[in-house]
């Protein structure tokens, strides 16, 4: 009890409360947790972001550790802005809590205090509790700094202490929060100086000095490309591209247009045969692409998955090392990646979209491996798996055995193991291909893929459409899924799937087929038939 007999639960709530009358939701505005946290225009998010705030607090108090918030939308354009809550360990959000976020984002200011603390019984929080901290991070967003004004508001009304640390990748706010929850050096420069120093250590030195391109969306990705690139110039050169000094972040280039487009990003002039790479506006994905006789390929992250797969796989055959490595995809995965693995023996599993469960399920293997197409992606080691690689680093005497499990270490401290890296796997990408002599030609060869065709189709309300099956399949509307079926059976080896974004105000259709032709048609039939499926529907209601 405070000297007027005000007890400092009552302090707490009337803060809140104050607060939140600055923080009304606007009309009409409904929030979603979806794949990767609330995204939608900038101006609305504010709201969403106090009471993520206030979440973010809980959640901080209940793990009694440091939790994370990254202001982000990614691949979105400009205008949008969004927030992805990240766990100790650096793992997305849990899906209770995502539920309680979506909760208390739509609860009317009027009403807030009394659901958090419902939450705060429900989760056995003590609201005033210390302990706990939360870092802050944001993209180059303009919008950015507000956001995270009450992101912050939201936690210091729960007492919850905020580091903010400025503008930052997803991948490096992710890296930050686990690092600190270990006790583990923890600073952007300690995140610049660690994978520098795996990268150097790993990738050698070479008479011929190899440079690469990326293009970095004209996002926060050119930033962090920029700071790691003279602490590796003595052994590889990079050259950033649309740094957001002229372009518009994502807009004609990034990893979401270059491999919905299936074409080169603007703004990256290149040779034959150089290694370019595109990331997106967080730098959380990257995909690589190459020229060869004046045609364009793309490695996207499926190609990615199955060049980290078969060198770990050979390193741990090498190494006689007896542990179990695996695959996890999505729906979005080329038939021929999931092919070629199980060819090699490599088991495959697959999820439905959104890093949350491919990282989840990948925890099952000692080595698991976990990319979606669009170039999301990294490498989980468990505890069993670098304890034995430690051990046998230090104990093993025979030579190739030795070289193996020390590569096979080096490799896993070049990985970014809380969550998918765009500069993190571009060093690791590049040293696969030095340490194996691969060309980028004798990488893609590795298996064809088969063609593919996705689109965006907008239609009044993506959430009419409910999906099962890791996605594969629609269970609702009824009779939707029936007509996909149909529309697959006029081509003799397709594959078909349609789902809503949990990103953008769309339904996204996925066709492959036997060649282009087939499934751009494939896919303009599927999405003309869910618009008017869906507009008959409305016009019934
Ligand atoms: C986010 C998620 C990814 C997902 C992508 C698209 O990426 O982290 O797992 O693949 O959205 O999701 P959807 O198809 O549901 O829109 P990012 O890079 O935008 O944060």
């Amino acid at each position: 009890m405070s000297g007027d007999g005000v007890s400092p639960l009552e302090v707490t709530l009337e803060t809140v409360r104050a607060t939140a009358s600055n923080y009304n939701i606007p009309p009409d505005v409904k929030y979603a947790y979806g794949t990767a946290g609330f995204r939608c225009k900038a101006d609305i998010l504010p709201p969403a972001a106090y009471r993520m705030g206030l979440l973010a607090a809980l959640r901080a108090k209940s793990v009694k550790a440091t939790i994370g918030v990254m202001v982000t939308a990614s691949h979105n354009p400009p205008e949008d802005n969004g927030l992805k809550v990240v766990e100790p360990q650096g793992e997305m959000l849990l899906p209770r809590w995502e539920h309680y976020s979506t909760q208390l984002s739509n609860t009317d200011s009027a009403s807030l205090v009394e659901v958090l603390q419902d939450f705060s019984d429900e989760a056995e929080v003590t609201l005033t509790s210390s302990r706990g901290k939360l870092v802050v991070g944001r993209d180059t967003r303009e919008s950015g700094p507000d956001i995270v004004a009450a992101v912050t508001a939201g936690a210091e009304n729960l007492q919850c202490k905020v580091h903010n640390i400025g503008v930052c990748t997803t991948p490096q706010l992710h890296w930050i929060v686990k690092q600190t929850n270990i006790s583990k050096p923890n600073t952007l420069q300690d995140y610049y100086r660690t994978f520098a120093d795996s990268f150097i250590h790993l990738y050698g030195k070479d008479d011929v000095k190899h440079s690469i391109k990326v293009d970095c969306a004209n996002g926060v990705g050119a930033i962090a490309l920029r700071t790691i690139a003279p602490l590796l110039s003595d052994h590889i050169d990079i050259t950033i591209c649309n740094d957001g000094s002229t372009g518009r972040l994502n807009e004609n280039c990034g990893a979401d247009f270059v491999k919905l487009m299936q074409n080169a990003p603007r703004g990256v002039n290149y040779v034959e045969n150089e290694h370019c790479y595109t990331i997106d506006g967080d730098a959380d994905r990257s995909l690589f692409f190459y020229s060869q006789d004046h045609k364009f390929y793309m490695l996207d992250g499926d190609k990615i998955a199955t060049l980290f797969a078969w060198f770990l796989n050979s390193l741990m055959q090498e190494a006689e090392l007896n542990l179990s490595l695996g695959v996890v995809q999505t729906a979005y995965a080329n038939g021929s990646s999931t092919s070629y693995l199980y060819s090699k023996g490599i088991p495959v599993v697959c999820v439905p979209t959104g890093v949350k469960h491919l990282h989840k399920r990948a925890e099952d293997f000692d080595v698991g491996v976990y990319f979606e197409a669009n170039g999301h992606g990294t490498v989980l080691f468990s505890d069993t798996a670098m304890e034995m690689i430690n051990i046998r680093s230090v104990r093993e005497t025979r030579k190739t055995q030795k070289s193996a499990v020390t590569r096979l270490l080096a490799f896993s401290k070049l990985i970014n193991t809380a969550v998918g890296d765009a500069v993190t796997n571009i060093l690791a990408i590049e040293t696969i291909l030095k340490l194996c002599k691969l060309s980028p030609a004798s990488w893609n060869e590795m298996y064809a893929d088969l063609p593919y065709r996705q689109l965006k189709i907008n239609i009044r309300d993506r959430d009419i459409i409910k999906t099962t099956d890791a996605e594969r399949k629609i269970s609702s509307p009824e009779g939707m899924q029936e007509k996909v079926d149909a529309l697959v059976s006029d081509f003799s080896s397709a594959r078909c799937f349609v789902r809503p974004s949990g990103t953008e105000n769309c339904v996204r259709v996925h066709a492959e087929c036997a060649t282009q032709r087939e499934a751009d048609t494939l896919a303009m039939s599927v999405g003309s038939m869910v618009f008017d499926f869906t507009e008959a529907l409305y016009s019934r209601l």
